[in-house]
């Protein structure tokens, strides 16, 4: 099995997942890595991999050094990717033995197919985000005039089998048919039905009516198969003890489910004044606060402190309240701990699902891309709310009282809690040994053992 990520730790992350969990099972794995890697946060996690999965074999995809227009850092990177294409069926074709699937990005989906239709390999798609952006991925060119015409925001966007989805959910950038975010869309939408299938990391509780209308064709007629289920943890259990760090001895030290975990994800940083609002409201709202906050996109370029950002007097006052970290944390741990109470979030699809695997309930404040979506899927499904009409990311800033009030309802809401621990039961069930998420995965790699 060959496994090519794309760029960004939300996407590299779920690779790494499938990669161990199929390198557990005894298939050989090759991982392909684009280089240079846009993050250090990707490049650490990639090494880290490849030491505690020593029999993962790694093949460096060096990209072209090609001057493009300055975009997004990870827009930028799909865009080599797809340009350097050629060195990828070198790679491919010198594999021995010869690949039996190949595992891509669904933003590399139209660089990719044309390669493995011309060596005459298996393509799956391995989906980095949630099923409900997979259905609005699948059906987005149906969706073309109902996105750039006059309706509404408030208007329902219908996708077949599915709640009528806001078309405030849908992000600026997908509702302009000339940006190059909807042009990867489109051009990835062509060729869905050339796929051998998509691995989808998602589970019956959180998104399961989505799943079952994107399996019966309703969505895309002749739709290839979907495997759903959770990608298994690809890092073994943490050993406690002295190696512990600043944060989780204070986290140790604070009442069970008091503390409220912020972070806005490895590549959305809020701007100055936003940051300052969102301290505002961390200081009002009388919580205990673990603060995991970054003012770059990428995160080499973070060369400003909280300090700088906030001042003496309000720096002073969030330290009083609670722990800020600028560093890359071991987020799943902090979800895990069982002082976390409540976790603000940009809705990144990992993150959700680091947060719904262990009952903590959360606010969901998109801030681009497929959060918004994601956002509407956590509201239906009863784990998170949404803080309200909050903008995309710097469209406007949201004051620090409003932020505040919506975190002492997530913290004080009674019916979050019981259906965040619902929902943790259910997934518990699912990922457990013998239990549908391993059975999907065992069914998919079973395709290749005849
Ligand atoms: Br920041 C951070 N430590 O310090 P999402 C993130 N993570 O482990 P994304 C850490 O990165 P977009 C940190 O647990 C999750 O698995 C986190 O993925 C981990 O959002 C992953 O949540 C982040 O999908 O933004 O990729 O940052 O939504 O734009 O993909």
């Amino acid at each position: 099995m060959v496994l090519m990520p794309s760029s960004g730790a939300g996407h590299v992350i779920p690779f790494l997942k499938v990669a161990g969990a199929l390198a557990s099972q005894n298939c050989r794995v090759t991982l392909i890595t684009s280089y240079p890697l846009v993050s250090q946060a990707e490049s650490a996690l990639i090494t880290r991999f490849l030491t505690l999965y020593p029999q993962v074999t790694e093949k460096q995809f060096h990209l072209l050094l090609l001057h493009l227009p300055p975009n997004d850092p990870f827009f930028r990177q799909w865009e080599l990717i797809h340009r350097s294409l050629p060195r990828l069926s070198d790679i491919l074709k010198s594999l021995s033995p010869p690949a039996d699937a190949l595992l891509s990005d669904i933003s590399l989906m139209s660089s990719t197919i044309s390669v493995t239709e011309s060596l005459n390999i298996p393509n799956y798609v391995l989906f980095a985000s949630s099923a409900r952006m997979f259905a609005f991925f699948a059906y987005y060119p149906a969706l073309s005039d109902a996105l750039s015409g006059s309706a509404g925001e408030d208007e329902l966007l219908e996708i077949p089998g599915l709640e009528g989805l806001p078309k405030s959910s849908v992000p600026p950038l997908l509702k302009d048919t000339t940006s190059p975010f909807a042009t990867m869309l489109r051009a990835n939408n062509d060729c869905i039905k050339k796929f051998d299938g998509f691995l989808i990391n998602t589970c019956d509780v959180l998104e399961g009516k989505t799943v079952r209308a994107l399996k019966s064709g309703k969505i895309v007629d002749g739709m290839p198969p979907i495997f759903d289920f959770l990608y298994p943890p690809w890092e073994p259990e943490k050993v406690k003890g002295s190696r512990s760090t600043a944060w989780e001895r204070w986290l140790d030290e604070q009442l069970p489910a008091s503390v409220v975990y912020v972070s806005f994800g490895s590549r959305a940083p809020l701007s100055r004044e936003q940051t300052i609002e969102v301290a505002k409201a961390l200081i009002s709202c009388n919580y205990p606060f673990m603060w995991v906050a970054k003012f770059s996109v990428v995160d080499k370029d973070d060369g400003q402190s909280m300090h700088q950002v906030l001042g003496a007097d309000l720096t002073r006052q969030v330290k009083e309240k609670g722990v800020v970290v600028q560093d890359w944390v071991d987020q799943q741990q902090i979800i895990g701990h069982k002082s976390v109470g409540g976790f603000v979030t940009h809705c990144g699809w990992n993150s959700i699902l680091e947060a719904s695997s262990n009952g903590v309930p959360m606010l969901g404040w998109p801030q681009g891309g497929d959060q918004g979506i994601i956002g509407v899927a956590i509201a239906e499904c009863g784990v998170g709310m949404l803080g309200g009409k909050w903008g995309w990311n710097g469209e406007f800033v949201v004051k620090g009282e409003e932020i505040g009030m919506r975190i002492r309802e997530m913290m004080e809401s009674q019916k979050l809690r019981s259906r965040a621990a619902e929902v943790m039961e259910d997934i518990d069930k699912a990922v457990a040994r013998g239990g549908v998420c391993d059975r999907t995965l065992k069914q998919f790699i079973n395709k290749f053992m005849s």
